[in-house]
Order: structure tokens, then C-alpha cells, then sequence
């Protein structure tokens, strides 16, 4: 096996088995990280997965911080990571998972490659309030940016509230990120990126950059507008977002 499959094996497994593993140390370019991605991701359509969109990650000031690191990444979203609003994600399937409030578009046209913001709100056709639960395969959620990229950008799972109309301004939009009724974050769309439609401007470009440009039907997740809180067993989590309203879950 070359080292792309190797290392791709390495976290597809410990994403399948929820059990930690080093992070990749070997220094390698930013390329090669997403080939090993790609590589993970492609073990998982081998399994009957199937990609229904992309995720943006390190979108805002917050995120960055709190991780230390300051470039903007991208990983893939399958129809096994979609978890019903209001549903249950079961903690066991999970290593150290945190969630982070988030928007999500769901797109009615394709977004090729370098587009302007005016040109992605025209193919938008819902936004919604959105939950990410991000979990890293590495030891002690640390990480470098390849070592994440690799990682499919710590994706694991993903929860979309109700769709509303895309005229809606939702440049700044008040977010409280809620965990058995205790406001754990506060935020605001504009978090992201300034106005989130700036990053799906960025994920039409990298997607299309990577082979895989946007299509009808993709979900595109925004990013984290605030720092992410860890869960644990006996959780309920709510997102509560200004105009496009809530989206929920439990932690069994
Ligand atoms: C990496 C994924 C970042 C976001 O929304 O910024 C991300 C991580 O923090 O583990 O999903
Ligand atoms: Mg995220």
C-alpha cells in the first residue's frame, strides 16, 4: 500500500472503531493531505456512503482560535453523517465529539469554480440553522492542518434545521448555542467570514479546484460562527438562530 492508502485506512478505521489514534507527524504538503482525505472518504462510498455536500471549516475568528490555525479547510459530507433534526446521535459511535453552531445552503443550481457572491445566493435555494458535531481521530482533539485535512476536516456528523428562503438577510443573525438549557455560546452569523455567503464563494472554488465542483442538491455547511463545546452522554442540544429558527438533538 503507498503511504496515501496507509494513512487513509488509518483514520477511516479509527473513525469506524471511534478510537483514537497519533497524530500523522510526518511532514507532508497540503495536497497530499487532501489525496489522503480523498483516499478516506472513497473507503466509505466503497461501504454504500454517498457524498451530499461539502463542509467549510475555519471560517471564523473563533474557530481558528480556539483550534490555532488560521487557514481555511474543506471536507466531505455523506448521506451517513446526516442526522435528523431532533433526533439522537448515540456517544459510543463517537471519540471526543464537540459541536458548533453553524448555517447550511442547500443548492438548486451548480457553483463552478471562482464565482461572485451575488452569483452563489442566486443557486442557493434554503438556508437553515445547522448543527455540526466535529470529532478528531487524533489523540486529545490535536491537530495540525494537514494532519485535519486528512481527517476529512474532523467531520462526523451533521444536523440541519427547517429550509428558509434565501431572501432572508442572513448576514447577521444572532445564534445561541444551547446545552440542557444553558446558553453555552453566543454568536452571530456574521462571524463567518463577515457574511457567510462568502463561504460558499470559497467552497465553489475549492470544490471545483478539487475535481469535485458543486452540484444541485449539495448541502454546504458555512463553518463554525463560535467555538465548539464538547458533549457528553444525557446532552440536548439546540441551536437557536435569529429569522431561520432552531435545530436540536440528544446525546444518548
Ligand atoms: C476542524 C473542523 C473545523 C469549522 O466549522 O470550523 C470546522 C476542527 O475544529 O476539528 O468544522
Ligand atoms: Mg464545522
Amino acid at each position: 500500500m503507498n503511504q496515501v492508502d496507509l494513512l487513509a485506512e488509518r483514520l477511516d478505521t479509527a473513525q469506524l472503531n471511534a478510537t483514537a489514534v497519533p497524530q500523522l507527524s510526518e511532514p507532508f504538503e497540503l495536497a497530499r493531505a487532501y489525496e489522503i482525505q480523498k483516499a478516506s472518504i472513497a473507503r466509505r462510498y466503497e461501504r454504500g456512503e454517498r457524498r451530499i455536500g461539502i463542509k467549510m471549516g475555519f471560517t471564523s475568528r473563533a474557530k481558528m482560535v480556539q483550534m490555532g490555525i488560521n487557514e481555511m479547510i474543506w471536507g466531505r459530507l455523506t448521506d451517513e453523517m446526516l442526522v435528523d433534526d431532533g433526533g439522537t446521535i448515540d456517544f459510543s459511535r463517537f471519540v471526543h465529539p464537540r459541536v458548533e453552531p453553524e448555517i447550511a445552503f442547500l443548492l438548486k443550481a451548480p457553483l463552478p469554480g471562482k464565482v461572485t457572491a451575488v452569483a452563489a445566493l442566486a443557486a442557493v435555494d434554503g438556508i437553515a440553522p445547522a448543527l455540526e458535531i466535529i470529532d478528531s481521530r487524533y489523540e486529545n482533539f490535536k491537530f495540525s492542518l494537514t494532519d485535519v485535512v486528512a481527517d476529512n476536516s474532523s467531520s462526523s456528523a451533521f444536523v440541519v434545521g427547517s429550509w428558509s428562503s434565501p431572501s432572508i438577510d442572513f448576514s447577521n443573525l444572532g445564534m445561541i448555542l444551547d446545552i440542557n438549557g444553558v446558553a453555552k455560546q453566543i454568536g452571530s452569523t456574521a462571524a463567518i467570514m463577515g457574511h457567510p455567503i462568502r463561504s460558499l464563494v470559497a467552497a465553489a472554488r475549492l470544490a471545483e479546484a478539487a475535481g469535485e465542483p458543486l452540484q444541485a442538491g449539495d448541502i454546504v455547511m458555512a463553518g463554525g460562527a463560535t467555538a465548539a463545546e464538547a458533549l457528553a452522554p444525557g446532552q440536548h442540544v439546540r441551536l437557536e438562530a435569529q429569522a431561520i429558527g432552531r435545530v436540536e438533538f440528544a446525546v444518548a
